[in-house]
């Protein structure tokens, strides 16, 4: 049991960093200005070398459908262990019918199909509301996020999914 989990936390890992090379090239081919996630942080975030973060997921547009959240994650990336990443969204009402809520799903494949059926609930449809919802990257692992809203709708087709895999500071 335990061996096969490593085996699949490796595989995990190997996918991530692929997937992440592979999207590193793809901005590149486009000729976009990218990030050289070794050296530099995101500008507006000052001092963030050293102490952890508070991340909001989405920045002034929350969690919410529509937005692309895997370009927010590679523009708004690398996240650091400890960072926190706050989930900010709205209480279902009488507007709200189909309320977001935060998954973290097993595995890039599941990640890749919006394939909630294994995916734990980290923060229900009302825990968003207030000062939102805040996890903190505590560990070494790639981390997927997906919303749950309209059973799978908001991540396919509203792009409310990421990935973060947090990187070590420097100077540690
Ligand atoms: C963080 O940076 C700001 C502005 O550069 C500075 O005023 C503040 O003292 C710094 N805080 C720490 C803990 O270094
Ligand atoms: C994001 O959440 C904050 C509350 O934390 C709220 O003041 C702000 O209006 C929200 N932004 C959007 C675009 O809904
Ligand atoms: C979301 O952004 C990523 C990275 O920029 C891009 O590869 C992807 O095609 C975008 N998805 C949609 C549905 O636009
Ligand atoms: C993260 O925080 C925990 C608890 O505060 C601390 O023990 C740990 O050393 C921190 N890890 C890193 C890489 O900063
Ligand atoms: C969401 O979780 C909170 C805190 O655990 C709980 O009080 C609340 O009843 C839950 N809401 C729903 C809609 O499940
Ligand atoms: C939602 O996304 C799925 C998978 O990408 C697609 O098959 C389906 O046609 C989309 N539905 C709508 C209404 O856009
Ligand atoms: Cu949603």
């Amino acid at each position: 049991m335990a061996s096969s989990t490593y085996v699949q936390a490796l595989i995990l890992l190997l996918s991530a960093s692929m997937w992440a090379i592979s999207m590193a090239n793809r901005q590149w081919q486009h000729g976009f200005n990218y990030p050289d996630w070794s050296h530099k942080r995101h500008p507006s975030r000052q001092n963030s070398t050293d102490t952890p973060n508070k991340i909001v997921v989405g920045g002034s547009q929350n969690w919410t459908f529509g937005v692309n959240y895997t370009d927010w994650a590679l523009k708004n990336g690398p996240f650091y262990f400890n960072d926190t990443l706050v989930f900010k969204y709205d209480p279902p009402s009488d507007t709200n019918i189909h309320p977001h809520s935060v998954y973290l799903l097993p595995n890039l494949w599941s990640f890749l199909k919006c394939d909630l059926s294994k995916a734990m609930l980290i923060a229900n449809a009302t825990e968003g509301g207030g000062d939102g919802f805040e996890f903190v990257l505590k560990k070494w692992q790639p981390y997927y996020f997906a919303c749950g809203g309209g059973a799978g709708f908001h991540c396919n087709n509203g792009t409310m999914k990421f990935f973060v895999m947090p990187m070590f500071r420097r100077g540690h």
